[in-house]
């Protein structure tokens, strides 16, 4: 069995709602093995690269906006299948669609929404979606973070 890292980020909603012990409890209980964290305001390029293949999206600028809105919690996870696994722990990105007992599932609510005030899902977390960008994401905010280090 391969030995996974994943990028999981307390976005500014779950900061600001005092989430941040909810869900590092729920990757603990699960058994994965926290290997960084910092708190850090993430600065428009990096959250620009970090969501690099959703440019195109109209939520796009609305979810820059959301990310870099205040602090967030940026974390390194290892274990067996942990990309896959910490997916299935933070649930559905549309927290309406996600199920009780995921994270969005039953933490959050809010959706995005069509039109002039479009907004993006305001999911509280973050999680890689597969080892090659768990390495990237974790290596983006590394680099970003290693003047404060
Ligand atoms: O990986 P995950 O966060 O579940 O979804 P992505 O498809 O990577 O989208 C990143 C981010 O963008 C999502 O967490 C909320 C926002 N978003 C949105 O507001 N509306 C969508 N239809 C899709 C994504
Ligand atoms: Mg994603």
């Amino acid at each position: 069995e391969q030995v996974d890292e994943t990028y999981i980020m307390v976005k500014p909603d779950g900061v600001q709602r005092g989430l941040v012990g909810e869900i590092i409890s729920r990757f603990e209980k699960k058994g994965f093995k926290l290997t960084a964290l910092k708190l850090f305001q993430c600065p428009k390029e990096l959250a620009e690269e970090h969501y690099k293949d959703l440019k195109a999206k109209p939520f796009f600028p609305g979810l820059i906006d959301y990310i870099t809105s205040g602090p967030v919690v940026c974390m390194a996870w290892e274990g067996v299948g942990v990309v896959a696994s910490a997916r299935k722990l933070i649930g559905s990105t549309n927290p309406l669609n996600a199920e009780p007992g995921t994270i969005r599932g039953d933490l959050a609510v809010q959706t995005g929404r069509l039109g002039p005030s479009y907004y993006p899902d305001r999911n509280v977390v973050h999680g890689s979606d597969s080892p090659e960008n768990g390495k990237r994401e974790i290596g983006g905010t590394a680099y970003a973070l290693c003047l404060v280090m």
